[in-house]
């Protein structure tokens, strides 16, 4: 039967001196990555700006005043464009961004096309439109799509902190439309929206604990946007982030742990940290969906310096 976590066993592994924690992260790694390797996606807004919901991160909620450029829904030529050049640039994964509570049908069938022909250039595909019905997870399930990432971004206590236009009932009911679909799931959170270490830690065992847990698990650093209710939060200390990371890593065995929003203003030092606790995906492209995310050389420079490889062909290793 699968190992239920409970929160007083990952409190006491949260609280291990630092190196015992990252010898055990690395310890899990390990038997089924390569330490070496790290998973490329790359992002691309197709719809910006003007989303009805509030979540207090967000540079593209309507509640808010960010200053941000509003655009409709992108051009299918344009979006494979954009594919061919992240592909070019070593990414194995393109996925496509758009600020709506959830996707009107019409628009569906154009972000189905999308998925269609980016996939024929041979990248795998992700969307991220927002809550799904469940027959929208069967249309996108039949246009090819691998992965659908829709983040739970907190824990469930603290979730009405930071958004109250949807529920975090809603979340997973997507999150189960797209899994009944057999679409892969990419969800994870947010660090640094003045939530706890235990927020964070129940965050991670709510996924770890789902029946399959996701294949790919985001960890975004806040990025304090100008203009939203969370512009003057204080920072997430550096080494919690990290002892997050190495409880993503230790209870998600075989997922993928993305260290995603926030690396262009983390030292090198710190994404290096990541790595070491078991991060092993990265956002790679200077732009995440509108904010800014570090320029290619600088992330290829750091790989280099580190000794990392970009991922051509994503496996684990079987034990
Ligand atoms: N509208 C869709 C939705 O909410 O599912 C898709 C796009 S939304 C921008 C995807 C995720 O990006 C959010 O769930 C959140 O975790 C992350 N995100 C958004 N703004 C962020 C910020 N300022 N800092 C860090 N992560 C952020
Ligand atoms: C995720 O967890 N992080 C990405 C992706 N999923 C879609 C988005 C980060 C967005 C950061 C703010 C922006 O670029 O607008
Ligand atoms: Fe809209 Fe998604 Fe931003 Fe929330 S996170 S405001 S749903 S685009």
């Amino acid at each position: 039967m699968k190992k239920k976590w409970i929160l007083s066993e990952i409190d006491k592994i949260f609280s291990l001196p630092f190196p015992e924690l990252i010898y055990t992260a690395q310890g899990v790694h390990r038997t089924r990555f390569n330490g070496h390797e790290v998973q490329i996606s790359t992002l691309l807004s197709i719809k910006t700006g003007s989303c009805p919901e509030n979540c207090s991160y967000c540079p593209q909620s309507a509640h808010y005043d960010t200053g941000l450029k509003k655009e409709p829904l992108s051009k299918i030529s344009e979006v494979i464009e954009a594919a061919k050049r992240a592909k070019e640039a070593g990414s194995t994964r393109f996925c496509m961004g758009a600020a709506w509570r959830g996707p009107r049908d019409q628009d569906l069938k154009i972000v189905c096309e999308m998925v269609r022909e980016v996939k024929k250039l041979g990248v795998e595909t992700c969307v991220t439109l927002g809550l799904l019905k469940d027959y929208q997870a069967n249309m996108l399930k039949e246009a090819g799509l691998d992965f659908y990432n829709h983040n739970v971004d907190t824990s469930q206590e603290y979730y009405d902190k930071i958004i109250t236009t949807r529920t975090f009932k809603d979340r997973l009911d997507t999150l189960e439309h797209v899994r009944s679909a057999g679409i892969k799931v990419c969800c994870g959170g947010i660090l640094g929206m003045g939530e706890t270490n235990q927020d964070r830690i129940k965050m991670l065992i709510l996924l770890a604990n789902m029946e399959e847990p996701p294949e790919s698990v985001p960890i975004n650093m806040l990025m304090k946007i100008p203009g939203t209710p969370l512009e003057h939060v204080a920072d997430v200390d550096p080494f919690d982030f990290v002892r997050t990371i190495a409880i993503a890593r230790i209870i998600m065995p075989t997922s993928y742990i993305r260290l995603s929003a926030g690396r262009e203003k983390m030292s090198d030092e710190l994404q290096a940290l990541c790595f070491l606790a078991g991060a092993n995906s990265i956002f790679y492209g200077e732009k995440l969906l509108t904010a800014q995310n570090p320029v290619p050389e600088q992330d290829e420079f750091l790989l280099q310096r580190l000794g990392l490889k970009k991922l051509h062909n994503e496996s684990s290793i079987s034990i």
